[in-house]
């Protein structure tokens, strides 16, 4: 109700300004000012109210950087999250001093040559090559040095992984992630969708063959050491899911059908980005960013960021496919 009435006010609000700006017309018609047309002084109030609203504009905007600073992701914990964040905030400034300095020119002259007595004439300008090519060629070199920035840094985050990286499947499905470690031999054991069964086999591992005997299936917690490649392997079940890392600055997708691929070298362990964003809750989160589903929202998968010593304590502990089999 409260809700109800407070729009209402302000509509109502909206009527009055409304009316009296008629009112105020109106008299002006009646005393013979009005006659429909600019005169100086309303076009030098113009005139000051495009700088107002541009020195205003910039303010808002440089204070919004400010006020939300905190509600930005934390400093990357990758090596490639790193470089990616360097890529992005190079995009920043390109982006903000042309913005800045546009949109200033345009509001200043919008300002300086506002109509007036003594400059009523405009300048004929229709065409000038020299002016064409700069604004061809520079933004031509620009664009070109971020996409060369862009694709250097998907061929390392994509390309072929360190030959020491530990080989991680990630499984998605509705809804949830499964990771299997390839093991001993660090060598994922082959897989037949027609061998998923969820009780007993929920990745389809062919039992034939020994290389996935070792190979260590997990749910609900994702370990990686800290410092050392880890190259994820991403398939998917049923439809396309996203394998979203935010704060490793890593995403690709999970498509059916189709092996996609993608490492980077955690740098900072769970434990130390506890305390470098003062939560002692704080957990990385391995997230689903395709709309998969009514259970998409809920997709995801804690990952633990480990010194060499507990990730491999918490890998002893794990049980081998092999060893699971022989338990049921
Ligand atoms: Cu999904």
């Amino acid at each position: 109700m409260i809700t109800f009435l407070s729009y209402l006010a302000v509509v109502l609000a909206l009527v009055l300004v409304f009316q009296l700006m008629n009112v105020y017309q109106l008299a002006s018609e009646l005393k013979g000012e009005n006659t429909g047309l600019a005169n100086d002084r309303d076009n030098h109030s113009q005139g000051i109210g495009m700088l107002l609203f541009v020195a205003g504009f910039f303010i808002f905007l440089i204070s919004l950087i400010f006020i939300y600073k905190d509600k930005m992701l934390p400093e990357a914990a990758s090596d490639v999250g790193r470089e990616a964040d360097h890529l992005m905030n190079f995009n920043w400034v390109i982006i903000f001093i042309v913005f800045f300095i546009t949109e200033a020119m345009l509001f200043y002259f919008a300002n300086k040559y506002k109509k007036s007595k003594t400059n009523a004439k405009a300048f004929y300008f229709p065409h000038q090559d020299k002016l064409e090519l700069i604004w061809t060629v520079v933004p031509s070199i620009v664009l070109a040095v971020i996409i060369i920035y862009g694709l250097s840094l998907w061929g390392k985050m994509t390309g072929k992984p360190d030959k020491d990286s530990i080989i991680v499947q990630i499984y998605a499905k509705q809804f949830d992630f499964t990771a299997r470690y390839a093991g001993q031999d660090n060598v994922l054991g082959k897989t037949d969708y027609k061998l998923i069964d969820d009780a007993t086999n929920p990745l389809g591992l062919d039992t034939t063959d020994s290389k996935g005997w070792d190979d260590i299936i997990v749910k609900g917690e994702l370990h990686v050491p800290v410092n050392h490649p880890v190259d994820f392997k991403c398939n998917s079940r049923d439809v396309m899911h996203g394998m979203y890392m935010p704060y490793f600055r890593e995403q690709i997708n999970c498509a059916p059908g189709l092996t996609t691929d993608m490492h980077f070298i955690p740098t900072i362990t769970t434990a130390q980005m506890r305390q470098m964003v003062h939560d002692t809750t704080f957990d990385y989160m391995l997230l689903c960013n395709r709309v998969c589903g009514a259970g998409h929202y809920n997709m995801q998968m804690k990952i633990v960021v480990d010194s060499p010593e507990q990730f491999n304590e918490w890998l002893a502990k794990q049980k081998t496919f092999r060893s699971g089999i022989a338990a049921k």
